[in-house]
């Protein structure tokens, strides 16, 4: 990979609010941009939640994910012994997954424009659960067919380390701290970046999880 941090960006990446040389080609990382909607995502979430609930999928090898997982959109990432796949209907539920609310189709397409990413238009919002022995290890996005599209993240709750490897599994890492509020987009060159979850950080409420959306143009 490359790094040559701005060759492969859009035009206007170079924005003031952005950090864009915080992880590389395409990615970027904006502080606390959803930091005055963090309220309504939420409760937006709890009412996902609420039609489709969380649940662990078992990895294709059998294993039971640590993160919980459910999916609002056209389209819901599912994980069992059969394999990683997009599907229109909750299996649970054998119902369509919940609509995106329009909170989060709004964000997902500002935060996008913002890190110069035109007309992103979301079918698929992962919601990811992570209680404090939750991790995501080392991975690739590419179940999705659309790889020009980017990807947009939102963090709620608990602050998490985020891992950022690079288009090698066996690439060097490096960490980041995601805190509430804060979105990151990762298109270009990063799409098929290795990245993780390391770690969750406690804190004095013993209830508190933290909420991550991925937000994704899967077909
Ligand atoms: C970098 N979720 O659901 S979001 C996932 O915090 C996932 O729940 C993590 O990785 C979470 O697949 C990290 C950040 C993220 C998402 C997609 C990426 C980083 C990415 C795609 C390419 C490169
Ligand atoms: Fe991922």
């Amino acid at each position: 990979m490359t790094l040559d941090l701005f060759g492969d960006a859009p035009d206007d990446a170079r924005h003031d609010t952005l950090q864009p040389d915080a992880l590389g080609p395409g990615a970027f990382v904006l502080r606390a941009f959803a930091q005055s909607q963090l309220a309504t995502l939420q409760a937006d979430i709890d009412a996902v939640i609420a039609q489709a609930p969380l649940r662990h999928w078992l990895t294709p090898g059998g294993k039971r994910m640590s993160v919980a997982m459910t999916n609002c959109g056209e389209v819901g990432w599912i994980s069992d012994r059969q394999g990683y796949r997009y599907g229109t209907h909750d299996p649970l539920s054998k119902q369509p997954w919940p609509a995106m609310p329009t909170s989060f189709v709004a964000l997902a397409h500002r935060a996008a424009e913002a890190a110069g990413y035109r007309d992103f238009v979301p079918d698929a919002c992962l919601v990811n659960r992570y209680t404090l022995d939750a991790r995501l290890t080392l991975h690739q996005d590419r179940d999705e067919r659309e790889l020009s599209a980017p990807i947009v993240s939102v963090s709620l709750g608990l602050p998490a380390t985020f891992l950022w490897g690079g288009l090698q599994r066996g690439d060097r890492t490096r960490r980041l701290r995601l805190a509430p509020g804060d979105v990151v987009v990762w298109g270009g060159p990063s799409r098929l970046a290795y990245h993780g979850i390391a770690s969750v950080e406690g804190s004095f409420d013993a209830q508190a999880v933290r909420y991550n959306l991925t937000f994704r143009q899967a077909r």
